[in-house]
């Protein structure tokens, strides 16, 4: 985890104790620091040549000029300062600013990559102030540097310093989380008519009485908690309560069982529908390549990043790193991955796949609802805006392929940058980095699952991307062990993986649902991985992508031989994450002992495997996992946050980001709402979880500051799934089940020709009650069209069909059939018997 400590750049330890906070007595040590107070010399302080010294009421004084861009470049420090290991170090400064302004200090490496061993970014007042923090030196270094970075404003300031001390001998900074009261709930809501369970930390042995209140305290249900021992993820002891047979909707209930009173939380009926637009809404925010318009989110406005605009170098035109290829290409646009300004094709690849998997959900779902608008620059175009932002970043991932079929692993800065910087002001070199056979099996599974999707909207680009596809494909095939360096990260993520058997698995997956090729379905059904159990701890990842190929050979139509053997696994999967969740005593479906890197995203993509099970076999267990999983990640945890900014009483706010980063420089925002926070990792690998969260048991290593970047990192990988199943749950209502539809449909596409094809649908009337006027609904897989049909009236609407009854077969009798049909023309590929056929909106029965 090396790679990234040249970050800690900036990485600002950002809870300094202000003067009146409970005071560091860590004096006991020696002064490290020669001559912090300026009495008569500045002596042995340096500074930057675009600075001068100023001894000024007993103060180092110094006019720092305007018009720089980064904070290394206006710099005053003092070097030779020794640090022994793991010894604890009080570091403290007064300093002034006029007029107030961020400053930079920093206790570093003095040569690169400039490691930090604590850093700090404090408001700095034109009064002063005095800053303690503590930290431990993870090295013996007999020169260290003592630097404060003033550079970056646009304006001139004059910044003075006095009393900089650092001694040895501080107690250790011991960091207690304010987790609130020890009962446990989803702080946004639960569903009326869904699963309600919650969580008490509690020393009790036996069963506990518990009350739920409503808003005016009125005790509305009660009952006995659940004891479930200790907790292993939390180390501690907890009961669980089920108050789930309470369905009435209102705001401002509570839960009250050990003598504490949880968070206030709703029961609500549509309760996600603004969940399922906002963690959508992140990815315009996110873009590379293009302004974000004030206008359509309020306080996010901002330039255009690498746009080759001084200072950006610009993704216009990016060599490659110095040896590895001798041609530029342009590959601006996409969506930045996460807080850092670099692009990485493997993580881009199951992002776009899984936004263009709750699109395609619309339309193969029973439960599922059309998305809806993201308020985004296309909003209004004849595309669902889900897709448009989807294109996005396709339109990036596309550009990252070379002539001969093989994908660029990444784009990213030659050096990392430090925080905050906004992607306009980005000064660094961009870099092209190897091709990798996972990049180039990425894109052709997304370009494959693109020209599906995109084929009823924009033929051209749907065939763009299917050529594209099969190039990759073809490209991959020849280079099957081209791996991406585990060294490869400097200025960048590596996002290096050594396994890509699970790539070609995926890829082959989705250029068969696509084309229905006769080459595909042989590898998929001769992969070893197509009948592997593949529901591990997590179900997928950015590195593990099988179960990617699996779910949509589940859910999206297509002819596979064995394709219900395929929805049976992804059943058993399902099976796997429930009863986790059924043993878990704060009900998610993840059981680590260590909580890995980004884990919130584990959590939610073990969930998609459920809600996919439930899409499949409208089983409710599976979707009440789902509704029970998301309480985790909104409050029902150790920790009693939500982990998605704007929702919940508590939430995280200062995930680690270039361009959120309010807690570094308040006149930048924090992420937007509906941002989802990486969340505990046992492995703890950035400076500031590092000192304060050292020794912590999974659920509580995690900590809501910007410099943690391994704990509270935002990414696109991650709020993918938290946008899916936010989808999934808004499309649940207040939570009541919608019977099937008493109703039998056979659709069957009696001949095809170059360019048609024609099909007959017969309807019959399973139920007891005559049907009096229907509409009849199913989706293409992709760019196929009604031509002209019989006995109903057609439409289409992208792919997606309705066939409305003529008046003289308005009514259908109990067990009538009405038989109507309709001539197609063709699209490329594969033209699947559509698995979802709703009358009036209900499923029928095929
Ligand atoms: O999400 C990635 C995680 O799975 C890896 O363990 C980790 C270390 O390689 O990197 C994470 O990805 C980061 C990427 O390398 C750079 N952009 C930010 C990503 C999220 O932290």
């Amino acid at each position: 985890m090396l790679r990234r400590i040249g970050i800690l750049a900036v990485a600002a330890i950002a809870t300094a104790c202000l003067t009146g906070a409970p005071p560091v007595t860590a004096d006991e040590g020696p002064e490290q620091i020669p001559n912090g107070t300026f009495d008569t010399t500045a002596d042995p302080w340096w500074h930057t040549s675009n600075l001068d010294f100023e001894l000024s009421g007993g103060r180092l004084c110094t006019n720092v000029p305007g018009g720089t861009v980064n904070p290394w470049d206006a710099i005053i420090g003092v070097n030779d300062i020794p640090l022994v290991k793991d010894e604890t170090y009080a570091f403290s400064f007064f300093a002034t600013a006029d007029p107030s302004k961020v400053a930079r200090a920093y206790v570093q490496l003095p040569t690169d990559p400039y490691t930090q061993y604590v850093a700090a970014a404090p408001e700095v007042s034109v009064s002063g102030n005095t800053y303690s923090y503590t930290f431990t030196s993870p090295v013996d270094l007999p020169n260290a540097q003592v630097v404060f970075q003033i550079g970056g404003s646009a304006t001139p300031w004059r910044f003075c310093v006095d009393n900089v001390s650092l001694k040895g001998g501080a107690p250790p900074d011991v960091y207690k989380p304010d987790t609130g009261p020890r009962v446990r709930v989803n702080q946004v809501a639960y569903l009326p008519k869904g699963p309600k369970n919650a969580t008490v930390v509690t020393d009790a042995t036996a069963a506990l009485p518990w009350q739920l209140k409503n808003s005016a305290g009125t005790v509305v249900a009660h009952g006995t908690t659940t004891p479930r021992g200790v907790d292993a993820s939390s180390g501690q002891n907890v009961h669980s309560i089920d108050f789930g047979s309470y369905v009435k909707a209102g705001t401002g209930y509570t839960l009250t069982a050990d003598g504490e009173t949880s968070r206030p939380f709703d029961i609500k009926p549509d309760a996600y529908a603004d969940l399922k637009l906002d963690a959508l809404k992140f990815y315009y925010t996110q873009r590379s390549g293009i302004a974000i318009d004030d206008a359509l989110r309020p306080g996010y406005g901002r330039p255009a990043g690498h746009v080759d605009v001084a200072p950006n170098q610009g993704d216009k035109n990016v060599p490659c790193q110095p040896g590895v290829c001798d041609y530029r290409l342009d590959v601006s646009g996409g969506w930045y991955d996460a807080g850092d300004h670099g692009k990485y094709v493997v993580n881009g690849g199951i992002s776009v796949a899984q936004i263009m998997s709750e699109f395609e959900r619309t339309k193969n779902a029973p439960t599922a609802k059309p998305i809806g608008s993201l308020n985004i620059p296309e909003s209004g175009d004849a595309v669902p805006d889900v897709l448009d932002e989807a294109r996005w970043e396709q339109e990036f991932l596309l550009k990252m392929q070379r002539s001969d079929g093989m994908v660029h692993h990444k784009i990213h800065d030659e050096n990392w940058t430090g925080l905050p910087l906004l992607p306009n002001l980005d000064p660094q070199k961009r870099e092209l980095h190897p091709v990798s056979t996972a990049a180039t099996l990425n894109l052709a599974a997304t370009a494959a699952q693109a020209a599906r999707i995109f084929a009823p909207y924009d033929a051209a680009f749907a065939a763009k991307n299917l050529a594209a596809a099969k190039k990759a494909w073809t490209a991959a095939k020849a280079n099957p062990n081209m791996l991406a360096s585990a060294s490869d990260g400097v200025g960048g993520g590596t996002y290096d993986d050594a396994k890509v058997s699970d790539e070609f698995y995926w890829a082959a997956a989705e250029l068969y649902i696509t084309t229905g090729d006769k080459e595909f379905e042989n590898y998929l059904l001769a992969s070893p991985l197509h009948t592997a159990d593949i529901w591990n701890t997590g179900a997928m990842d950015w590195g593990n992508v099988a179960a990617l190929g699996r779910l949509d050979l589940a859910t999206v139509p297509n002819a596979l031989p064995g394709r219900s053997e395929v929805r049976a696994s992804v059943v058993a999967g399902a099976d796997k994450y429930l009863a986790k969740l059924t043993a878990h005593p704060y009900g998610l479906p993840y059981d680590a002992a260590s909580y890995d890197w980004g884990s919130n995203s584990i959590v939610l993509n073990n969930m998609v495997v459920m809600a996919t099970a439930y899409d499949i076999t409208g089983d409710l267990k599976y979707r009440d996992g789902v509704l029970q999983g998301v309480d985790y990640i909104l409050g029902r945890n150790a920790l009693n946050q939500s982990y998605v900014t704007g929702y919940g009483e508590v939430a995280s706010k200062n995930q680690h980001s270039r361009w959120y980063a309010h807690s570094l420089d308040t006149s930048l925002p924090n992420p937007p709402r509906g941002t989802l926070a990486g969340g505990p990792n046992s492995s703890i690998q950035d400076p500031v979880a590092q000192a304060k969260l050292r020794g912590c048991v999974a659920q509580f290593c995690y900590i809501d500051d910007i410099g943690s970047w391994a704990t509270n990192e935002l990414t696109i990988n991650w709020n993918s799934p938290m946008s899916w199943i936010s989808a999934f749950i808004a499309d649940q209502g207040d939570g009541t089940v919608k019977a099937p539809g008493a109703c039998k449909v056979t659709y069957t596409t009696h001949g095809s020709w170059p360019t048609g094809f024609t099909t007959q649908i017969t309807i019959v009337n399973t139920g007891t009650k005559a049907v009096d006027g229907w509409k009849l609904k199913w989706s293409f897989l992709g760019g196929q069209k009604i031509d002209h049909g019989w006995s109903a009236n057609f439409s289409q609407e992208g792919a997606t069909a309705t066939a409305e009854n003529e008046t003289w077969n308005k009514t259908i009798r109990p067990g009538q059939t009405v038989v109507i049909g309709y001539n197609g023309v063709s699209s490329p590929g594969a033209n699947p018997t559509p698995d979802l056929i709703t009358l009036n909106g209900a499923a029928c029965s095929s």
